[in-house]
């Protein structure tokens, strides 16, 4: 386990700017901000508040030897967003895009045809939606529990046991202090696979490590559900490094492989996700004892943490695996770049030295670079953005037309996406469901019964919605 120490505080430019030139990115000293993503419904827009500089931050001493120092671009305030971010008007006729804005930036292009603006196809199912409760908090994550309940988070730091009749629990007892702000608080829960016999769970959320600075960390604890609690919590393992600021582009999903290892989302924080002896901008791949995984491809490389699984992210808020074991995130890219990925060993995704769309101001990002060798493309973007968060593929048995097929949350976008993937991984087809709704959905999950779980993402009226067929 890495403990989150403050190392010395290395403030020469010089040595700032020889640092991100080794890592390749000296660029965002001379770009503007990235931008925050969208608020939640609670919090309005609200007018601008000025830009706050770019700060340098430093690596723990105890894990990096050279490189230790970099600088953090602040987010852009809440309400600072520019350009077209309307609810989308889908045009829902067969064979053509649902899209029908103009691309971000004009000279973007994708880079094979069908990675951006599938055609779409209606699968012609009847959906019953039934509200199971709408008196969420800002919920964040959604598992199930063995008895037909619903294990949520709320951003604002309560574990909630929802019953199948909607009543909810009072907050679970056990939580550990969270840092809530903005994007950031309790964030994603998954379940041990060993849950039935365990009862452990883990959670992943933003942790005050002391009273200025905070990181994404990752606990577990064993559940008593009847008794409301959590016992035996353990931060198993904390993100680094902690500082303060940043509480957009965090990540903070979970995905729990068969042999019972973790991949968490770390997001960028105004980093970019090159920063190598970071976890900012990467997706971790840890044992339950919050240990690197064995096997992990940078165990023992000088400069890299050896949990790195994946580098090159920005806010990646989807982790799921597919039918065969393989594992895809979604993530929220800039302004007309929001990404699918197949998430491999040591790859690279990107950011921000390649990317679709443009920053949130409106500048380009490193010139308005999409493609680079050695770096991986997305599956699939979405330009204009929907804000992706929540991730699952469909394997139930109450859908047998959308078996594999891809469901991703929409908050801007306000739908529940579905997307047909052809046998290499491209999305030959787009479905938006439940729009009618007009919800910005958070969290996405296949039930063990095969109905399709939803949250959705507004402060104290936010719902749990059983999609089924309807008769
Ligand atoms: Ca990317």
């Amino acid at each position: 386990m890495h403990k989150a120490r403050r190392g010395r505080v290395q403030t020469s430019l010089l040595r700032q700017f020889a640092a991100l030139l080794a890592c390749g990115m000296a660029f965002p000293l001379l770009a503007p901000p990235a931008a925050a993503q969208p608020a939640p419904a609670a919090a309005p827009a609200a007018a601008p508040a000025p830009t706050a500089a770019p700060t340098v931050v430093t690596v723990p001493s105890s894990v990096c030897a050279v490189n230790c120092t970099f600088t953090r671009r602040p987010n852009q305030p809440v309400g600072s967003t520019q350009g077209d971010l309307s609810f989308p008007n889908l045009r829902l006729i067969p064979g053509q895009p649902i899209e029908i804005r103009d691309p971000e930036l004009a000279t973007d292009h994708p880079a094979f045809p069908g990675q951006t603006r599938a055609p779409y196809r209606a699968s012609g199912v009847a959906l019953q939606t039934t509200i199971i409760t709408d008196r969420l908090d800002l919920p964040w994550g959604l598992q199930f529990l063995p008895d037909g309940k619903f294990l949520v988070t709320e951003k604002t730091g309560a574990l909630r046991i929802v019953n199948a009749d909607g009543t909810i629990s009072a907050p679970v007892s056990g939580v550990p202090a969270v840092y809530y702000s903005g994007q950031v608080g309790l964030l994603d829960v998954a379940l041990d696979p060993k849950f039935r016999a365990n009862h452990r769970i883990f959670f992943a959320f933003m942790e005050p490590v002391n009273d200025k600075d905070h990181g994404i960390a990752v606990a577990r604890a064993t559940l008593d559900e009847a008794g409301n609690s959590l016992s035996d919590v353990q931060v198993i393992f904390r993100a680094l490094p902690a500082f303060a600021g940043g509480a957009a582009n965090d990540g903070g999903r979970i995905a729990i492989a068969k042999d019972g290892t973790l991949f968490v989302t770390v997001g960028e924080r105004g980093t970019g996700g090159q920063v190598p002896n970071t976890d900012l901008g990467k997706i971790i791949h840890i044992t339950a004892d919050g240990k690197a995984a064995p096997g992990n491809p940078f165990i023992g490389k000088v400069g890299m943490l050896p949990e790195i699984w994946s580098i090159g992210h920005r806010s990646e808020e989807g982790l799921a695996f597919d039918a065969r074991g393989r594992l895809w995130e979604t993530e929220h890219g800039p302004r007309g770049g929001d990404e699918l990925n197949l998430v491999e060993r040591a790859k690279n995704y990107g950011w921000p030295v390649i990317t679709h769309g443009k920053d949130y101001s409106g500048a380009l990002i490193n010139g308005g670079k999409t493609e680079q060798e050695g770096m991986e493309q997305p599956r699939y973007y979405w330009d204009p953005v929907i804000a992706p968060s929540g991730l699952a593929f469909y394997n139930g048995k109450l859908f047998p037309q959308w078996k594999d097929s891809v469901l991703v949350g929409g908050m801007r976008g306000q739908m529940l996406d579905r997307l047909t993937l052809s046998k290499d991984d491209k999305v030959v087809d787009e479905e938006p469901l439940l729009i009618d709704l007009k919800k910005r959905i958070r969290d996405v999950r296949v039930g063990p019964d095969g109905a399709i779980y939803v949250i959705t993402d507004e402060a104290k009226t936010a719902s749990l919605i059983k999609v089924t067929p309807k008769n």
